[in-house]
C-alpha cells in the first residue's frame, strides 16, 4: 500500500521543489529513499519495463569547446582521431542495424559547440531517413538557434539532448567556454518547436553531494521536466582534467538515480554512460531505483558499453523487457536476437 505521501509525489509532478529538499531525499537512509522512488516509479510506469537507445557518433573530435570530461575537446590530447560529419546513407544503415539489435531510439551525436547552417540538409536527410526506419529520433549538436530547432524538427526529429552537467555553482569548473544561461536558452529553443527534451548531467567528476542535488534541482525546476533524464557516470578519459577524478561510490550513484526518479516522476530517466564499468547487480539497483531507460550497441559516442550478450542476459536475468515489448513470460528477453 502507497501512502497518501507516496502516490500524490507520482500524481502531480512538481516544479517547486527547494534545494533543501533535494539534498534531505539525498540525506534520507537507503531504504527509505529507495522504497519512495519505487513508489513513484510503479505510479507512472511498468517496473520490469525498460527503454532502449543506441547512440552514434556522426562527427568525432576536433571540438572547440573545453568541457573537462569530454574526450573530443580540441584542448586536451586525448589521442582521439577527429572525422568529419559522416553521410546521411552511413548513419541510417547503422541505424537499421541498431533497430535490427532491439533499438527504440537513435541517437546522432555531433562533437560540435553549435550547429552550423551548411550541415544541416545533410542532417535533415539523415534525421527523416532514420525516422521513416521506425525509429524514434535524437540528436545532440550544441546550441541551436531558434530557426535550427524549428528545421530539425520538420526533419522529424523527435528529442533533442543537451545536458546541463552539473549545478549552477560547479559549471565553471567543468567548462569554461559556455555558461549554464547558454544551455537553458538552447533547451527553450528545443521546447519553443516542439521538440521533447533530453537533459541530464554527469556525476563523478570530483562533485559534492550539494552539486549532485544541485543539478537534480536544476533539472527539476525547469518549466517542464525533461522527457528523457540521463545520468551519466563519468568515463574518466585520460589526458582531460577530469580523468583522474576519484571513481564515485556506487550506492551514491543509486541515491542519484532515486532522487532523480522521485523529482522527476513521469521522466524516463537513463542509466547512460558508465555502465561499463558498473557491476550487474549495481546496474540492478539502478533499475530499482527508478532508471527505465539504456544506451545499448556496445558503444557510446567514443567510449565502450557492456557488449549486447552481456546486456540480453542482466535483462532477462532480471525478468525485465523492452519498453512496449508483450510480456511473454517464457522469454522475456528485450533485445532481440
Ligand atoms: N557536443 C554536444 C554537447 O556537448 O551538447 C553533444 C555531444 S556531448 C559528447 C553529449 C554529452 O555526453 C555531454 O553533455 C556529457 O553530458 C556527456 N559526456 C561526454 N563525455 C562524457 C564522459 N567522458 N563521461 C560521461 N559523460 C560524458
Ligand atoms: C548523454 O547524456 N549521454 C550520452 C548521450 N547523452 C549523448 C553520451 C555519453 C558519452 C560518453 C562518452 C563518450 O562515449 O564519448
Ligand atoms: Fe564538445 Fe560536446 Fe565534448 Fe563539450 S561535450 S567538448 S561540446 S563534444
Amino acid at each position: 500500500m502507497l501512502t497518501s505521501i507516496e502516490s500524490s509525489e507520482a500524481a502531480t509532478p512538481r516544479h517547486d521543489w527547494t534545494r533543501s529538499e533535494v539534498e534531505a531525499l539525498f540525506d534520507l537512509p537507503l531504504p527509505e529513499l529507495m522504497f519512495r522512488a519505487m513508489a513513484v516509479h510503479r505510479a507512472a510506469f511498468d517496473p520490469a519495463e525498460v527503454q532502449l537507445s543506441q547512440l552514434l557518433s556522426v562527427k568525432t573530435g576536433g571540438c572547440v569547446e573545453d568541457c573537462g570530461y569530454c574526450s573530443q575537446s580540441a584542448h586536451f590530447d586525448t589521442g582521439l582521431k577527429a572525422s568529419r560529419l559522416m553521410a546521411a546513407e552511413t548513419v541510417i544503415a547503422d541505424a537499421a542495424r541498431a533497430k535490427a539489435h532491439g533499438a527504440q531510439r537513435f541517437c546522432m551525436g555531433a562533437a560540435w559547440r553549435e550547429l552550423k547552417d551548411r550541415d544541416l540538409p545533410e542532417l535533415a536527410r539523415m534525421i527523416s531517413g532514420v525516422k521513416a526506419l521506425g525509429l524514434e529520433t535524437c540528436a545532440t549538436l550544441g546550441m541551436l538557434t531558434p530557426r535550427q530547432a524549428a528545421e530539425l524538427k520538420a526533419a522529424g526529429l523527435d528529442f533533442y539532448n543537451h545536458n546541463l552537467d552539473t549545478a549552477p555553482e560547479d559549471y565553471a569548473r567543468v567548462v569554461s567556454t559556455r555558461t549554464y544561461d547558454d544551455r537553458l536558452e538552447t533547451l527553450g529553443h528545443v521546447r519553443a518547436a516542439g521538440m521533447s527534451v533530453c537533459c541530464g548531467g554527469i556525476v563523478g567528476m570530483g562533485e559534492s553531494r550539494a552539486h549532485r542535488a544541485g543539478l537534480l534541482h536544476a533539472l527539476a525546476t525547469l518549466p517542464v521536466h525533461p522527457e528523457s533524464l540521463p545520468i551519466n557516470a563519468l568515463v574518466p578519459i585520460p589526458g582531460t582534467p577530469l580523468g583522474d577524478s576519484p571513481p564515485l561510490d556506487g550506492l551514491e550513484f543509486v541515491r542519484t538515480v532515486a532522487v532523480a526518479r522521485i523529482l522527476c516522476p513521469r521522466s524516463v530517466v537513463r542509466l547512460a554512460a558508465g555502465r561499463e564499468g558498473m557491476s550487474r547487480e549495481l546496474q540492478a539497483l539502478c533499475l530499482m531505483a527508478g532508471a527505465n531507460s539504456i544506451f545499448i550497441g556496445g558503444k557510446l559516442l567514443t567510449t565502450p558499453l557492456p557488449g549486447e550478450d552481456q546486456d540480453r542476459a542482466l535483462l532477462a536475468d532480471l525478468g525485465m523487457r523492452a519498453m512496449g515489448a508483450q510480456p511473454t513470460g517464457a522469454e522475456p528477453l528485450a533485445l532481440s536476437a
